[in-house]
């Protein structure tokens, strides 16, 4: 780690703040360009510090960069992983404040909920499964704190992989039976379709990503909880999104759920 604990701090303050004031910043390796991966998980782990305790509570996961439209769009090519805490979470059909994010944008995604932890490392898509209690529509709201939506993998893990908000549909679906890789992916924004996929876009089977994530956690001596929901990553390219947009996400065999910009 050639980053100090203060510079790890102070940065985690930086991206922290930037969300807070709604305003952007530069690439944290512009600054430090020899910042490595433990660092960037470092920092992401400063700003779960933060949050916590300023009162949120760690509801969640999510895998980013796991489809290869997002790692095209973003030009990446490997997948991310990043938390969730309660204040990122809406009711289904909720409403977010666009004046409160930078530059929106929404992505498709299939959600898991765990009836028990999985810990890596060697967990591989059929644990993800036995481990699995119900997945649910989901879609999530990114909103990258460097300017223009431009990072590097480094600065996009320190800034907890431009997490913003989610939601997940209200019926949950076992997935015995379920074809999660053939599954049709429709995100519509104010009624017209915009992105299609399938649940094959991420990873091959989105269980991957949520497997990928448990080997992860696992190679810092953690796990992922049961109950605790986990975003498997972006199926289509994110989609940038306005003051007064309403996005549905419907994802077959799943059902329906969406959010509006207000
Ligand atoms: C990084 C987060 C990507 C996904 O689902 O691929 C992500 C970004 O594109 O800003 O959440
Ligand atoms: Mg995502």
């Amino acid at each position: 780690m050639p980053l100090s604990q203060d510079t790890v701090q102070a940065l985690a303050q930086r991206l922290d703040d930037c969300q807070q004031q709604v305003r952007d910043t530069t690439k944290i390796t512009d600054d430090h360009p020899a910042l490595d991966w433990n660092d960037a998980y470092a920092i992401q782990d400063a700003l779960l510090a933060r949050k916590l305790a300023r009162g949120a509570r760690l509801v969640g996961f999510k895998a980013g960069l796991t489809s290869r439209a997002k790692m095209q769009q973003m030009g990446v090519e490997a997948p991310v992983f990043g938390f969730l805490t309660d204040d990122l979470a809406l009711a289904d059909g909720g409403a977010l404040r666009h004046a409160g994010l930078i530059h929106p944008k929404v992505e498709p995604e299939i959600a898991f909920v765990l009836s028990r932890p999985l810990r890596g490392p060697g967990c591989h898509v059929a644990a993800v499964l036995a481990a699995t209690a119900f997945v649910l529509p989901g879609i999530e709201v990114i909103d990258s704190r460097y300017r223009d939506f431009k990072f590097d993998l480094k600065s996009v893990i320190a800034d907890n992989t431009s997490a913003a908000g989610f939601v997940v549909g209200g019926t949950p679906m076992p997935v015995a039976g379920l074809d999660l890789v053939n599954a049709g992916v429709v995100l519509e924004r104010n009624g017209v379709p915009v992105g299609f996929g399938a649940g094959a876009a991420v990873l091959g089977h989105p269980a991957q990503a949520v497997a990928e994530l448990a080997n992860h956690l696992g190679r810092h001596g953690r796990e992922i909880p049961a109950g605790c929901v986990v975003l498997s990553g972006g199926i289509t390219e994110a989609v940038s999104v306005a003051a007064g947009d309403s996005v549905a996400l419907s994802v077959q065999g799943l059902g329906r759920t969406s959010l509006r910009l207000i």
